[in-house]
């Protein structure tokens, strides 16, 4: 474990950050939820809580130039690539100083500025989005790298096995990042595919596939950095299956019928990716008390602000409606 920590050049400080983003994403999200109960965001969200690790670990691997693309359960990849809780939360109650000026909530947030090139509500729409930005860097030359987020159902679309295939035969800077949660809405994954790995199907397009424990952050993280940086240097595309588990409904809408309370229980209990993280930098000597408080603290703080922030934004103007709607002419 402290050798994994050396290995990837994680000191002390920055893996209190890794751990500061896991608990901000966390506490977002229970404020959303709240937030959502008292009828403030519109429209419906999907919860991130317990796939912290995926998010954080994924979007380390990257630099601030390298781009992701995302799904509709889109808020913990945001704020791992660099996106403020403020502006996010102000984006969620429809803002006008929102990320698309409240226009696009929850499944439309984007950002180009950092990178996220957005969350999308069409199940497995990111994958070709993301071929054709690596496409771009690699007849452009611009030498950034795409992570494209997915889940388990999006590897049944035709979208999943069009972009891959593409992807490899044109050898492109991408990564294919699945966060297995084992389950789209109620269909459990065993339900859905025959393939053991939903890795394995990396074979069918002559790539990598690699199975990993998506809740363990050093994992993510070393296997993350090695096929982003293969993707760099020419080597192409990899497909990486992390296990993970949401630890709430799909949906708001959910009374989570097809799985079992004890199951739940388990994932939280045996596998819950911020606990662990906590529990691997205790026994590696690389927090204290007083330092895991004070990152509490802080990420309290912050988000208390955010929300401030996002509370007393204005609505944005019925004048405004049009705007930003239509694109003019894009310059490629
Ligand atoms: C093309 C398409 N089909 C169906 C839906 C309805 N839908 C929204 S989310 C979802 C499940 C997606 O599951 P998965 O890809 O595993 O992501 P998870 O919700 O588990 O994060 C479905 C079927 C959709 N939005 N788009
Ligand atoms: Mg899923």
């Amino acid at each position: 474990m402290v050798q994994l920590l050396n290995e990837l050049g994680l000191s002390r400080e920055v893996s209190h950050k890794l751990l500061y983003d896991m608990l901000e994403i966390r506490k977002f999200e229970e404020l959303v939820e709240k937030l959502f109960q008292q009828g403030k965001v519109h429209g419906t969200m999907h919860l991130c809580i317990g796939q912290e690790a995926t998010a954080v670990g994924a979007c380390y691997a990257l630099s601030n130039k390298d781009m992701i693309t995302s799904t509709h359960r889109g808020h913990g990849h945001s704020l791992a690539k660099g996106m403020q809780a403020d502006r996010m939360l102000a984006e969620l109650l429809g803002k006008e100083t929102g990320y698309c000026k409240g226009k696009g909530g929850s499944m439309h947030i984007a950002d180009l500025d950092v990178g996220n090139l957005g969350a999308n509500g069409i199940v497995a729409a990111g994958l070709p989005l993301g071929v054709g930005a690596a496409l771009t860097s690699k007849m452009k030359n611009l030498g950034y790298v795409v992570l494209c987020f997915f889940g388990d159902g999006a590897t049944n679309e035709g979208a999943f096995h069009e972009a891959l295939n593409l992807a490899s035969i044109w050898d492109l800077p991408i990564v294919f990042f699945c966060e297995n949660n084992l389950y789209a809405m109620s269909a459990s994954i065993t339900e859905m595919t025959r393939v053991k790995n939903i890795a394995d199907r990396s074979t069918a397009y002559g790539i990598e596939g690699i199975t990993i424990d998506g809740n363990d952050i050093l994992q993510v993280i070393q296997t993350a950095s090695a096929a982003v940086e293969k993707a760099r240097n020419g080597g192409g595309p990899t497909l990486i299956e992390a296990h993970t588990y949401r630890w709430k409904g799909h949906s708001k809408s959910d009374a989570r019928k097809y799985r079992s309370r004890e199951e739940e229980q388990k994932w939280k209990k045996e596998h819950d990716p911020i606990t662990n993280f906590i529990e691997q930098l205790k026994f590696a000597n690389y927090i204290s008390e007083e330092e895991l408080q004070s990152i509490q603290d802080q990420v309290e703080n912050n988000l208390k602000h955010a929300l401030e922030f996002a509370e007393n934004s204005p609505e944005p103007s019925i004048d405004s409606l049009t705007e930003d709607i239509y694109t003019g002419e894009v310059n490629v």
